[in-house]
């Protein structure tokens, strides 16, 4: 059964869950939860990726963060850190996480490649068309699926040029980044030619707006769309699910797994 990464964001403006856990207490506790009901990673972020989220300071992503890391350490679950700062990442790992996911896929920060690789961290490599602020003004693509496969491609060499072991790479096609709700969805249809480059898919379409293209439901109305795609997802090959309702999620799964056996 694919694994739950169970989203941490420690931030004041994520596009669906901003605010709620900017306080390192509440995101202790709301990872907690996150593993009391089935995640088996949770991904700590300090800083939002959605389209026009200000940019956060190292010192400020840090501050956010590390005492959330270290408050989960004891739990037995992965813990991912979601920046794409080598020096967040740095600390990140030192605070207990083992797994760095980086949205960029290490064109951020020059460092970061040889961090992971030196750390001998896990890495999440995600496509990305453009940069946040923009990636939504008019995407395009001939064919969606081939250039977000040969993205890939390219950065799971480069990351093992640099010294990470192949073993330790995960790729995801980065659902919303750069991209329409038809490209979103074609992605999640063709999942199975990305599993073509033999490691694993991690992918995250929880309450993404591409659900709200379909049927109009704003960010907090996309529980039932977040768990059909997921479902969707798992059965096309995905190992990793990013949500952030990892109970529903995990029933979902758990129900599907049964009945196809
Ligand atoms: N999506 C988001 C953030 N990080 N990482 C990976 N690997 N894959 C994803 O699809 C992905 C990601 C966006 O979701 P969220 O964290 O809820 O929102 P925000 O970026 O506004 O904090």
């Amino acid at each position: 059964m694919a694994k739950l990464m169970g989203v941490v964001n420690v931030t004041p403006d994520s596009f669906s869950d901003g605010g709620l856990f900017l306080d390192p207490e509440a995101a202790i506790a709301h990872g907690r939860e996150l593993a009391a009901a089935g995640a088996e990673i949770l991904d700590v972020g300090g800083e939002s990726t959605r389209p026009g989220a200000a940019a956060v300071s190292e010192e400020e992503e840090l501050r956010r963060v590390v005492p959330v890391i270290r408050g989960l350490r004891d739990l037995d679950c992965d813990i991912s850190v979601d920046t794409s700062k080598a020096p967040v990442a740095a600390s990140a790992l030192d605070a207990g996480a083992t797994i760095v996911n980086d949205v960029t896929a290490m064109r951020g920060d020059a460092g970061m490649a040889a961090l992971c690789a030196g750390r001998g961290a896990t890495v999440v490599l995600m496509h990305m068309l453009g940069e946040p602020r923009t990636m939504q003004d008019d995407p395009r693509y001939e064919d969606v699926v081939a250039e977000v496969r040969a993205f890939l491609a390219e950065r799971l060499e480069a990351a093992v040029a640099a010294g990470i072991a192949a073993e330790r790479i995960w790729l995801d096609p980065g659902i919303g980044f750069g991209k329409t709700a038809a490209h979103n969805m074609e992605l999640l249809r063709r999942l199975g030619e990305l599993r073509e480059l033999g490691r694993p898919l991690a992918v995250g379409t929880s309450r993404k707006s591409f659900i709200g293209k379909v049927d109009g439901s704003a960010a907090d109305e996309r529980l039932g769309g977040t768990i059909a795609s997921s479902v969707l997802a798992a059965a096309e090959g995905a190992e990793v699910l990013r949500v952030h309702d990892v109970a529903e999620v995990r029933q979902a799964l758990t129900v599907a797994t049964a009945i196809l056996g």
